[in-house]
């Protein structure tokens, strides 16, 4: 009865169609991703439990619609019927909406049921948004890094850089410091931020939340598979918002632990736990958390030998433990040690990876600054060349555009930055600046 005329076929063919659309574009990649941690495996599947009940409605609705267009028209001589306040229709289109949307309530609300439940974490990771890169703080184990846009990416995307974006790995989508997590294990992150609205996204968790200054925020990932995740900040949080990707490592927790050990011995050197050899750092150490109220103990102490600590091999000591007490004061601010002396060779070191890393991006690596962005130049520049306060003092407080570098750097990374700023590029301002300057500078105020 169907099937009589060719139009007939037309209809179905059409609505065949819709259907076959919406395969193909699952097919062809256009789809969100399955993603690697339960909740991105619920939130897909919720997706496609509603994209199927609208690709259903679709083909309902467009069938309809087609049906009254082809065989019901007025050319064919069809006449519109006229009524009011038919009561089966009405509620049928009450009935059937209502159930749609609690068909589509329920499930919903028990998963996002699930992605709240940040009760009974195996690990806390607290997640610090700032222009523009993220601080990861292991709150538990009592260091914390900053995690910024990889040098490569940062040398491709200058203006005129000449460097061809295509030949650099992961442009814009890798880091220096990544984070790095265990897989198979519960972990809470808190996130907030240091200065506007920043949001810690990542696709393959399906987790995307906004890091907000004076509110922590908090959701949990839990990582199934091994291997590297990549993301970045989703809400426009000035001119550097594209350049604070987010990677994420998950490894076993084996491989975890070795990581663990390696940061807690390494004093605050960022370890790499790609490169990371189980025999350069024998078994993990035996720890007891901290309070959480600190950071990173003696950060860049280490850091400015640029050593990666060795302890002896499996079968040796055990690597040294970090403990609180070592760390000594407990401020959140100074994070470095404030007994660290700096030798002129190591602070100028130090002082120009600082520099590459953290002041470059406006001020330019050659120090020549950006006059189109309104960035002074630190060779030449009055600041580098006069009085040394005056110059601790913006580095530590900013001015206008130029950040203030007080919390977001610790005291020895800040004297070797000055330091080399004021014995490079051609100035001569001169000085050897030590952590305890920063210190005393940071007080006087
Ligand atoms: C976001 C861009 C930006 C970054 C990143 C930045 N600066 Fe600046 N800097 C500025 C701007 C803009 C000024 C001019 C401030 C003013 O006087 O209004 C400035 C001024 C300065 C001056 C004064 C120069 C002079 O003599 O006139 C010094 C010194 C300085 N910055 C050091 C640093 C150091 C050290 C870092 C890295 C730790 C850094 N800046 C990172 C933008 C930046
Ligand atoms: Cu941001």
């Amino acid at each position: 009865m169907l099937l009589k005329n060719p139009k007939q076929i037309l209809c179905i063919a059409l609505a065949v169609t819709l259907a076959a659309l919406s395969g193909s574009a699952l097919a062809m990649d256009l789809n969100m991703p399955v993603g690697v941690t339960p909740m991105s495996h619920d939130v897909y599947d919720l997706h496609m439990y509603a994209f199927w009940m609208c690709v259903g409605i679709g083909v309902v609705v467009f069938s309809l619609i087609i049906i009254s267009m082809i065989w019901h028209r007025k050319a064919a001589g069809h006449k519109a019927a006229q009524f009011h306040e038919n009561t089966l229709l009405e509620v049928i289109w009450t009935i059937i909406p209502f159930i749609i949307l609690i068909a589509l309530a329920i499930p919903a609300a028990r998963v996002l049921v699930k992605m709240t439940n940040t009760s009974d974490p195996d690990l806390t990771i607290k997640i610090e948004g700032y222009q523009w890169k993220w601080q990861y703080d292991y709150l538990q184990q009592g260091f914390s890094y900053f995690s910024m846009l990889a040098a490569d990416s940062n040398a491709a995307r200058q203006l005129d850089s000449k460097i061809n974006p295509f030949s650099v790995p992961h442009y814009l989508r890798d880091v220096d410091h990544p984070m790095v997590v265990p897989t198979g294990k519960k972990i809470r992150l808190l996130i907030t931020a240091n200065d506007v609205i920043h949001s810690w996204y990542v696709p393959d968790f399906a987790f995307k939340m906004d890091a907000i200054p004076g509110f922590v925020n908090q959701g949990w990932i839990e990582v199934d598979q091994p291997g590297t995740y990549r993301g970045g900040c989703t809400e426009l949080c000035g001119r550097g918002h594209a350049f604070m990707p987010v990677v994420v490592v998950a490894e076993s927790p084996a491989d975890y632990q070795k990581w663990l050990a390696a940061m807690r011995a390494s004093n605050g050197v960022y370890i790499n736990p790609h490169t990371l050899q189980a025999e350069n750092y024998g078994s993990p150490v035996a720890y007891a958390p901290p309070q959480l109220n600190f950071v990173t103990p003696s950060m860049p102490a280490a850091a400015a030998t640029g050593a990666v600590p060795s302890t002896p091999g499996p079968g040796a000591a055990a690597a040294p433990a970090f403990t609180p007490a070592a760390a000594g004061p407990v401020t959140k601010a100074a994070t470095a040690a404030p007994e660290k002396t700096w030798t002129m060779a190591s602070a100028m070191a130090r002082g120009k990876k600082v520099f590459d890393d953290n002041c470059a991006a406006c001020h330019m690596s050659d120090g020549k600054g950006n006059a189109a962005m309104g960035v002074p130049a630190i060779a030449g520049g009055p600041l580098p060349n006069g009085p040394l306060a005056a110059h601790i003092s913006l580095v530590l407080h900013g001015k206008g555009i130029m950040p203030a570098w007080g919390n977001a750097l610790s005291d020895a990374d800040l004297a070797a930055v000055i330091t080399f700023e004021r014995n490079s590029f051609g100035n001569h301002g001169g000085g050897l600046v030590q952590p305890a300057d920063i210190a005393r500078a940071k007080t006087a105020h």
